[in-house]
């Protein structure tokens, strides 16, 4: 076959919104581009760890230990599954962590910011795993089989985080003025990030338009920072906290809510490695590599002795 003739099978492939599966050709492009997605996406599920994990030795009772020790239990298999779903790409997990912990990938804003409070555990699984629920179930959809079929179980997951997040927070409000008090404070300090978390505006997003013609974005940024605002408004008011955003009111018109606008210079410096935990969070991870060295030696000489006998 042809290029010409492989090109056209991967364009009937997309047109008939059919799975792209890895032995099947793909444009270069392509898999450079999921590659890149799928890695930092697999990043933000480790790096993801560790806000929350210097809450388990200090969660106020054994429930709450135990319910967030499965939680960040969950982000390391999320990761887990997408170093797989890379590795159907033909890349190596341990090149991919290298790079991580080389800070040559990139991970998710959101998780350069600190977890100050115990409320941010309840925060982070209300605004930070929402705003992963809302990016990622649509990547259910996602024109590439392996991807597509590890965020279904992601998501499953994930929506138990949000929701033990939700009940964590309300049980708070439900608490003393100091406990209401501590909620509000950690939702102004993570309302903002939980925004960026979709990534820059559309008319600041280079991959966008190429990732949607290809079916591995099914909306845009921005469309999904919406659908976020508007599932979020109403469970704000549900749990008694406001929302740092003076410009937030319902539109009419748009049947949707208009909000303000992310301070986007933040976001750059974030990315870029200023956020207030970058340095801490790749040396943390970094450590744990080099710490765990002779775990993996010591699973590959078992592997080949196995396969030895
Ligand atoms: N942070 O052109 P676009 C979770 C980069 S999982 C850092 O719009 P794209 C679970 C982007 O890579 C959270 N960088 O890019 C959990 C690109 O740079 P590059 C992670 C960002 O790919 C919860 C450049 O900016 N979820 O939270 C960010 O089309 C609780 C231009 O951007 C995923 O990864 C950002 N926020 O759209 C775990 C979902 N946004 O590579 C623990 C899958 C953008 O060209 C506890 N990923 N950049 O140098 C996606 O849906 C997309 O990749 C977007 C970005 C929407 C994130």
């Amino acid at each position: 076959m042809t290029t010409t003739d492989l090109q056209a099978g991967f364009d009937e492939t997309i047109a008939h919104e059919w799975r792209v599966e890895p032995r099947d050709w793909m444009p270069d492009g392509y898999r450079r581009t999921l590659v890149r997605q799928v890695a930092q996406h697999a990043h933000s599920e480790i790096i993801g760890m560790q806000p929350e994990g210097g809450w388990l030795t200090r969660a106020p009772s054994l429930r709450r230990k135990q319910v967030l020790m499965a939680k960040v239990q969950d982000e390391a298999g999320h990761g887990l599954y997408l170093y797989s779903a890379a590795e159907t790409l033909g890349v190596d997990r341990d090149d991919l962590t290298q790079q991580l912990v080389d800070s040559r990938q990139k991970y998710s804003s959101i998780f350069n910011y600190p977890a100050l409070s115990y409320a941010d555990v309840g925060t982070i699984g209300w605004l930070v795993d929402g705003a992963a629920i809302c990016n990622q179930v649509p990547l259910c959809r996602s024109s590439y089989g392996p991807y597509a079929r590890a965020m279904i179980r992601v998501c499953k997951e994930e929506s138990f985080h949000q929701r033990q997040g939700y009940e964590l927070l309300m049980t708070m409000m439900n608490g003393t003025d100091a406990q209401r008090a501590m909620v509000q404070e950690s939702v102004d300090r993570f309302w903002w990030p939980s925004l960026m978390m979709f990534g820059p505006p559309d008319a600041d997003s280079p991959n966008t338009e190429q990732s949607m013609a290809w079916g591995i974005k099914r909306h845009t940024n921005d469309e999904l920072r919406q659908r976020f605002v508007d599932m979020s408004v109403p469970q704000a008011a549900a749990l008694g906290v406001t929302l740092p955003d003076p410009d937030l009111a319902w539109n009419d018109d748009r049947g949707a809510h208009d909000f303000g606008e992310p301070d986007w210079s933040e976001f750059a410096a974030v990315v870029r490695g200023d956020g207030p935990c970058n340095v801490q969070r790749v040396a943390h991870r970094r450590a744990a590599h080099e710490d765990g060295a002779w775990v993996r030696e010591a699973a590959t000489a078992f592997a080949a002795k196995q396969a030895a006998s």
